[in-house]
């Protein structure tokens, strides 16, 4: 008779820490996503989100202060020094009509924190990159080769619990 509540609370554990998002190796978790900070090898804009894509995710978006916070905060600036230097692609872009800036994994686009007097379209700038020194954004020349951040959801599964 003692068997029954052990079973329930091993069903109940089960089944709330497989609501939990995890994330694999090298990704970072907040909230249902994953972040994964790529530092050391720099691409253009476009190759930046295919690879992203590739990894079943799009170049980072942000919704937040709290978002922005958490990922400036915990990882940022780690990433000062890096060789890929002053900034990091994020997925948003103005090329399909100027100005009307979206981002490549199809959610809204309304947080923005641009950095002082962007965005300039200087020569023409349609792809969003975020500064590593104060988290602020700018409208970046797709063609730049730069390092980029990835994100994606988190994996739900129960294959650690049960
Ligand atoms: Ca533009
Ligand atoms: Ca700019």
């Amino acid at each position: 008779k003692m068997l029954f509540p052990l079973t329930l609370w091993i069903i109940i554990n089960c089944l709330l820490s497989a609501l939990d998002s995890h994330c694999a190796q090298g990704w970072l978790l907040y909230g249902d996503h994953c972040y994964h900070f790529e530092t050391e090898a720099v691409k253009n804009w476009q190759n930046a989100e295919a690879h992203c894509t590739s990894e079943q995710g799009h170049l980072v978006s942000f919704h937040s202060q709290e978002e922005l916070s958490f990922i400036t905060g915990e990882e940022l600036r780690k990433h000062i020094d890096s060789p890929t230097g002053i900034s990091l692609w994020m997925g948003g872009h103005d090329s399909v009509t100027e100005g009307g800036w979206e981002w490549t994994d199809g959610s809204p686009f309304r947080y923005i924190r641009w950095n002082a007097g962007n965005p300039d379209n200087y020569d023409g700038e349609d792809c969003l990159s975020i500064l590593v020194s104060n988290g602020y954004w700018n409208d970046d020349k797709c063609e730049n080769k730069r390092g980029y951040i990835c994100k994606r959801r988190g994996e739900k599964s129960c294959s650690n619990c049960c």
